[in-house]
């Protein structure tokens, strides 16, 4: 815990008091990460974010002190190429920032005595206050929980996207899903609301198969339990492949795996996972060759501004379920427990609540 300097929020800015920041496994990815270009630090992590507009900067409009917000790691300007295609939430202006910078000026607003201290995705959230891009705050009802909205700021969300905006999983289909940790549950739940009728789940985490079936995973398979390749494995039980596979793991060997566990024909792997160590892929073409798609998504293709709301909405309507994912609920004071149990394998998702 370190005592930060915050600066105002600079034109088209915001600055935010954090109310609850949950910990997504990528959080401690870049944290830990050795390729040197992601070794940024000093750097305050945390993305998955919801809070409430202190004070906004030059030129902001659509927020005023007092707004309920929840943050984005992927912003949406609104008027790029990507933005106003209709085609793509992959914001040329505001997507991911990988320097450990602010958009619009490259540098950062936290500092320790005169020495700045990076931020993350542009959000940095495990501090009480913070400073977004205001493209980067998405405006939510003051009706909602922020303690538990906040997971629909990156995890919960992503997974319903995958399954919903780019998979578009069919009624009655087989889905197969890579890793059960929020993300994967969050697909696993995603396709249950669209009535596929086998979501088979596939983790290495035996702890998991209790947890998978509460999102409607219906087959838990450890891949550790037998010696058969997994892939071999989901083919068989399926007749010759999933209709979709999801790799919700960051393992690009992964993708392969997820490639031949699904059909011949029209069978379609979504990759979501962010890779901890090695970025290149490779597969067989033949499995292209024989009709396969392998799709990539930010986020679940949502873009943040427009669809966000609406996602919160269902939430409050009780059509779909954030609560379930929340395992643990954490002062600010014990977020390196947090770190911990999501090392071990041992939380969905921790709550981390700041000081009110
Ligand atoms: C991630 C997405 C890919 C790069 C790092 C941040 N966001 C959420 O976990
Ligand atoms: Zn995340």
């Amino acid at each position: 815990m370190e005592e930060v300097e915050l600066s105002p929020p600079h034109p088209h800015e915001i600055r935010i008091k954090v109310f609850s920041s949950s910990l997504c496994r990528s959080d401690i990815s870049a944290w830990e990460s050795q390729a040197s270009s992601l070794a940024i630090f000093p750097r305050i992590f945390g993305h998955e974010a919801s809070g409430i507009v202190e004070s906004i900067g030059e030129g902001v409009t659509e927020f005023r002190e007092g707004d309920h917000v929840l943050t984005v790691f992927t912003g949406e300007c609104r008027t790029c190429r990507q933005c106003t295609s209709g085609k793509s939430n992959v914001c040329q202006v505001l997507g991911l920032e990988r320097r450990g910078v602010m958009h619009s000026d490259q540098k950062t607003r936290f500092s320790i005595k005169g020495k700045p201290v990076f931020h993350y995705c542009a959000v940095s959230s495990f501090s009480e206050y913070t400073v977004v891009h205001s493209g980067c705050a998405v405006k939510v009802s003051p009706n909602a929980p922020l303690e538990k909205i906040c997971l629909l700021s990156c995890g919960v969300a992503a997974g319903l996207g995958a399954a919903w905006n780019v998979a578009a999983v069919s009624e009655g289909s087989t889905v197969v899903i890579f890793g059960l940790g929020t993300v994967g549950l969050s697909v696993a739940q995603g396709a249950r609301l669209k009535g596929a009728s086998r979501i088979i789940g596939v983790d290495t985490n035996p702890d998991k198969c209790e947890k998978a079936k509460a999102f409607g995973v219906t087959e838990f398979i450890n891949p550790s339990d037998s010696s058969e390749p997994i892939q071999q494995v989901i083919k068989r039980i399926t007749d010759g492949g999933a209709d979709y596979s999801f790799e919700c793991i960051g393992d690009t060997g992964m993708i392969t795996t997820a490639l031949q566990s699904c059909c011949d024909g029209w069978g379609l792997t979504v990759t979501l996972g962010v890779p901890k160590v090695k970025p290149e892929m490779s597969a067989h073409y033949g499995l292209l060759l024989t009709g396969r798609t392998l799709k990539g998504t930010i986020f679940g293709g949502w873009k943040p501004k427009s669809d966000l709301p609406s996602l919160v909405d269902m939430y409050m309507n009780k059509e779909i379920e954030v609560d379930k994912f929340i395992t643990h609920d954490l002062p600010f004071e014990d977020i390196n427990t947090a770190f911990s149990l999501m090392r071990e394998g041992k939380c969905l998702r921790c709550v981390i609540h700041m000081p009110r």
